[in-house]
């Protein structure tokens, strides 16, 4: 495989004005038909015309025709990536009939069936598989699209923009006709034929047009509808009032598929969703998943402005919409449920991932450099601190000034393929801004650390901040220069209140809550007037994705965990105050000493289970220790085995030392029984109820057995069923956990979605053996590995979730996992590439692991046909 640079972008030779598309869809075969009105784009004007290269992959050509004329095959040249002709005229049009067999994708990359019903899927590259193309996103053209199958199977017929025409052929088929009046690049073109339930509902615009909404799903899919619907209005409503964005065409249309690659995918009117993130029914779908599905209905519908309207120049510029868009769901998420628990949540995930990615060999900055194959880019990096460094955008400028500048881009842009420079450009443009130097964190990789000391010197009442900042090196960057670092902080007095601030040098006040910018690589910041020695509460909100180091004691910890009027940063506080115990013990597991539990942390967890006033999924999210995974990350060289086994101890500590209170608590939250509710209040319930649940396990005490196996058995809802059944799974208790499994498996054995969370349940599970159960599960009949999903659920949870089994020192973990990345790579190279990651992060582990890791992809390497996808992570992870 090449690798493609960001520095050799070239406009395209050629524009498509037009492309219309004629789709015969067959049970072993699809025959493409494709009419492009294509002109020579005017840089190369006067010169002779450059030759015309097409991109296609997989494709059986069957014939070309230059306006009308037939071409033979000595006219043009074909490889397995392309089709090269040579035009004569600046205007030509140029039409195509190309052979497919979609049935035999297993990639699920162009156009694939997935169950009974065909369907497409082309970003970043997949229209290239359907017919020869174009297939870059500065390439922009007005698409007509044709669809034409058997009745009988496939009812539905539909593409992007309006139905403009249909009709019946001889021989039981028909065929529609769709068009799209907004120019698209090919990545967001779709198609989709099936035997589909249909929901409607409509939505009224801020204009005061009528927009048909629908989702189609399988018929049996039919009740659990409709939280997407209501989640679709209110992203479609707070588009509109938080951004002034409005929906453009007359309808809008998702379809839910079984086997797809991502989330979902923002096709211009016409999205397409894996089931995972549309399906939601309180019988079979968790709080986690409503929550899901609300933000990513949301996400794709923003996409239709950040991403859409205003599209990427080239790949390299994927930030531009997803980073833009993943802040946007963000925010709308954080507006729908409760913002502080939805920062949590995000910064959880954004610290023990991400900032992994970051320090692994797969780091690349925001807007990366250089890529082999697009599909791995699809990254953390890309989506989460991509959305990190918006939120920082917005930080710095105010939500107004943030606004004013996205209207400015959306106006000055709309039509167009742009960089994330252009983005940039509008912000300071709209708010005599200058984001030069801010710039640097869409080109440099890696996570930055953020040293502050602080000094109080009671003479002059004056607070001293010094701040330095330094960022590690990663691949291809050794050296790198300062960041502008966004530090949101405040000072609490003894009483735990703010104090005004007032920077030295500057006359106004600012408030007892103020954002410093760090832009130096060391900088000081003198507070002046401080009455009393301050202990400052920095970061809030995590306003800059860096790692935070100030000289806190544990004391310190307690007292901001207890006392901080912010939130984020109480739920900080106690995390951190957790992170250091456990590292204190985890020092102490390793020197062969008896493990004593800091009584402070105890207490912290007591006196939060015992406040009222706190949100329930605040307290969940406290109680909840820091994840294995964020351990590893911390960890110079991680020890899987004592992080397991101290986090382990330190759980059954609380949960023995607290049994009463978090007892009480949880009688006090009721049964769970009433008609279940979605919305935050209700969620934050069941949150905590279930993590004490968790807790309250693992004292082995029968009581709590048996409320376990009571609430498995009656939960009115999939939420407390779940928690339940996590509980058995993970506890000592066989016989229970056996029948509370089969009993499971045996109801919901028809509905794919329950099936992943049993899978991945089992998968997750960190007693001994875990190898052998999923082994075993492999063979079940609900499992395939064709299914993505199925495949995350098991062979994903299993590496990702479950490291004390994954890291078993024998390497069969490591042996497993590479067995199904080989074969995955000749089934579907995307979800094979993902299921790499664990291994890549060999350099985190002691010596025989980082040799048994390194062995198996070595061995990946090696095997045959590798695709570029998996070549290019291997290659780079051994490097
Ligand atoms: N479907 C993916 C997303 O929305 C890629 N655009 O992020
Ligand atoms: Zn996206």
């Amino acid at each position: 495989p090449t690798t493609i640079h960001l520095t050799d972008y070239r406009q395209p030779d050629y524009l498509i004005d037009e492309t219309h598309l004629t789709f015969e869809l067959f049970e072993d075969h699809a025959l493409v038909h494709s009419r492009l009105a294509m002109r020579a784009n005017a840089a190369g004007e006067g010169g002779a015309l450059p030759p015309l290269v097409l991109h296609g992959q997989d494709l059986v050509l069957q014939s070309v025709a230059l306006d009308e004329q037939a071409l033979t095959a000595d006219a043009w040249q074909v490889d397995d990536s392309s089709l090269t002709l040579q035009p004569q005229a600046r205007e030509f049009e140029l039409a195509i009939t190309t052979r497919i067999e979609p049935q035999n994708n297993t990639a699920l990359e162009g156009l694939y069936k997935s169950g009974g019903m065909f369907c497409t899927q082309c970003e970043a590259e997949g229209f290239r598989k359907i017919t020869y193309y174009l297939d870059r996103p500065d390439v922009m053209s007005r698409f007509t699209t044709t669809v034409m199958a058997e009745r009988g199977s496939y009812p539905v017929l539909l593409s992007n923009g309006n139905l403009i025409a249909s009709g019946e052929h001889e021989g039981g088929r028909h065929w529609a006709t769709w068009e799209d009046p907004f120019p698209k690049p090919a990545y967001l073109f779709a198609l989709v034929a099936g035997d589909l339930y249909r929901i409607d509902d409509s939505f009224t615009t801020m204009s005061g047009r009528e927009v048909e909404l629908r989702i189609y799903v399988e018929p049996e899919n039919r009740e659990q509808c409709g939280h997407a619907m209501d989640s679709l209005k209110r992203s479609m409503r707070w588009d509109e009032e938080v951004y002034g964005r409005e929906y453009d065409l007359d309808i809008f249309m998702i379809v839910a598929v079984n086997d797809f690659n991502m989330g979902a995918m923002e096709n211009k009117g016409l999205n397409i969703f894996n089931s995972s993130c549309v399906l939601a029914h309180p019988d079979t779908a968790t709080d986690m998943a409503f929550q899901r599905v609300e933000a990513v209905v949301a996400h794709e519908y923003f996409h239709n402005w950040s991403g859409n309207r205003v599209t990427c120049r080239d790949w390299f510029q994927l930030s531009l919409k997803e980073g833009f868009t993943v802040f946007r769901d963000a925010e709308f998420s954080a507006d729908m449920n409760s913002r502080t628990v939805k920062r949590i949540e995000d910064v959880t995930f954004l610290r023990a991932n991400q900032f992994a990615e970051d320090a692994g060999p797969m780091a690349h900055p925001v807007r990366p450099d250089s890529y082999m194959e697009i599909s791995n880019f699809y990254t953390l990096t890309i989506y989460e601190k991509g959305a990190e460094v918006v939120r920082m955008l917005h930080t710095l400028l105010g939500a107004e000034g943030f606004r004013k500048g996205t209207d400015l881009y959306f106006e000055r842009h709309d039509g167009q393929a742009v960089t994330c420079d252009d983005f940039i450009a509008a912000l300071e443009d709209a708010n005599e801004a200058d984001f030069t130097q801010f710039k640097r964190w869409y080109s440099q990789a890696g996570t930055p650390v953020l040293q502050v000391d602080g000094r109080y010197d009671a003479a002059s009442s004056t607070f001293q901040l010094l701040c330095r900042q330094s960022c590690p090196a990663t691949p291809g960057q050794t050296e790198k220069l300062p960041f502008v670092i966004p530090l949101r902080l405040a000072l609490l007095d003894g009483e735990g209140r703010e104090m005004p601030l007032q920077l030295a040098g500057e006359t106004q006040a600012r408030g007892t809550e103020t954002v410093l910018a760090v832009t130096e690589a060391e900088q000081l910041f003198v507070f002046e007037n401080v009455r009393e020695e301050p202990l400052p509460s920095l970061l809030r909100g995590f306003s800059a994705p860096v790692k935070l180091v100030y000289p806190y004691s544990r004391d310190d910890r307690v007292f901001l965990a207890m006392h901080d009027p912010d939130g984020f940063n109480r739920w900080e506080a106690a995390q951190s105050l957790a992170v250091d115990v456990l590292q204190g013990l985890i020092g102490i597991h390793q020197a062969g000493r008896p493990l004593l539990l800091d009584q402070r942390l105890l207490e912290v967890h007591r006196a939060v289970l015992k406040d009222d006033s706190l949100d329930p999924a605040m307290v969940a999210e406290i109680l909840r220790l820091p994840s294995e995974a964020y351990l590893v990350e911390l960890a110079e060289e991680a020890d899987v085995e004592a992080i397991h086994h101290v986090r382990d101890w330190v759980r059954r500590e609380l949960a023995t030392a607290l049994a009463e209170t978090m007892w009480s608590r949880f009688r006090q939250l009721g049964d769970g029984a009433g008609a279940y509710r979605a919305d935050a209040e209700s969620m934050a319930r069941r949150s905590l109820r279930n993590t004490l649940l968790g807790y309250l396990m693992l004292t082995e005490s029968s009581e709590a057995l048996s409320v376990c196996v009571q609430q498995f058995v009656e939960a009115g809802n999939m939420t407390d069923r779940q928690a339940a059944l996590v509980a058995l799974v993970n506890s000592p208790h066989e016989q229970q956990k056996h029948a509370a499994l089969e009993e499971f498996a045996q109801r919901w054995n028809a509905y794919p979605l329950v099936m992943d969370q049993w899978f991945s349940i089992q998968a997750a599970s960190p007693l001994p053996g875990g190898l052998e159960r999923v082994q075993g599960l492999m063979k079940h009949p609900a499992f395939t590995l064709r299914n993505p999903n199925k495949v995350r659920a098991l062979i994903g949870a299993f590496a990702n979730q479950n490291l004390a089994n994954f890291h078993r020192a024998d390497g069969a973990g490591y042996r497993f996992v590479a067995d199904q990345i080989i074969e995955l790579n000749r089934l579907n190279p995307q979800i094979a590439s993902r299921m790499l990651t664990p291994l890549t992060r060999w350099r985190k582990f002691d010596e025989p692991r980082q040799l048994l890791m390194k062995a198996e992809l070595a061995r990946i390497l090696a095997s045959d046909d590798l695709s570029p996808d998996v070549y290019e992570v291997v290659s780079k992870s051994l490097a």
